[in-house]
């Protein structure tokens, strides 16, 4: 398993003005940021990003919403990146969500549920490579 992984603070909270918050809370977790930027996702970006979800119920509602403000993109190191991530956001649902996950601290509803986070190395470096180039992540 590798050690980077991408996460996106979603526009509910950064609109919320948590997103520093979240970024400290995954520092304190062990995680290392080494990209990092606040930008607004285009239509066409989150078409890409969400094509595994293309024809779902909830894909052009979910495209509404990760258009509506800015996000904040990060790339970060940690071992076995991936899984440490997902343990630390929780599960998709806020509801759901374990204590203490940021999501559960943090979220709304399945939608608005206020972080990403890759599930697998492969769609981690897809994801990244969607926000970063490769002379913006500090490895
Ligand atoms: P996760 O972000 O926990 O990996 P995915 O990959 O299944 O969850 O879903 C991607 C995003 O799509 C979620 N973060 C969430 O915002 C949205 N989503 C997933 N399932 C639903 C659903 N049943 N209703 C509304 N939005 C959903």
């Amino acid at each position: 398993m590798g050690n980077l992984t991408f996460t996106m603070i979603k526009p509910d909270a950064v609109r919320a003005e948590k997103h520093a918050e979240i970024l400290a809370h995954l520092v304190r977790n062990g995680f290392k940021i080494v990209a990092l930027k606040m930008t607004c996702m285009s239509r066409n970006d989150a078409k890409r990003f969400y094509a595994v979800h293309r024809g779902k119920p909830f894909f052009e509602p979910l495209l509404d919403f990760m258009t509506s403000g800015p996000v904040v993109a990060a790339v970060l190191e940690h071992e076995d990146a991936v899984a440490a991530l997902r343990k630390v956001i929780g599960a998709t649902d806020p509801a759901e969500a374990a204590e203490g996950t940021v999501r559960k601290l943090y979220g709304t509803n399945k939608t608005q549920n206020a972080i990403h986070a890759s599930d697998s190395d492969e769609n981690a470096r897809y994801e990244w490579s969607i926000h970063f180039t490769e002379k913006e992540i500090m490895l």
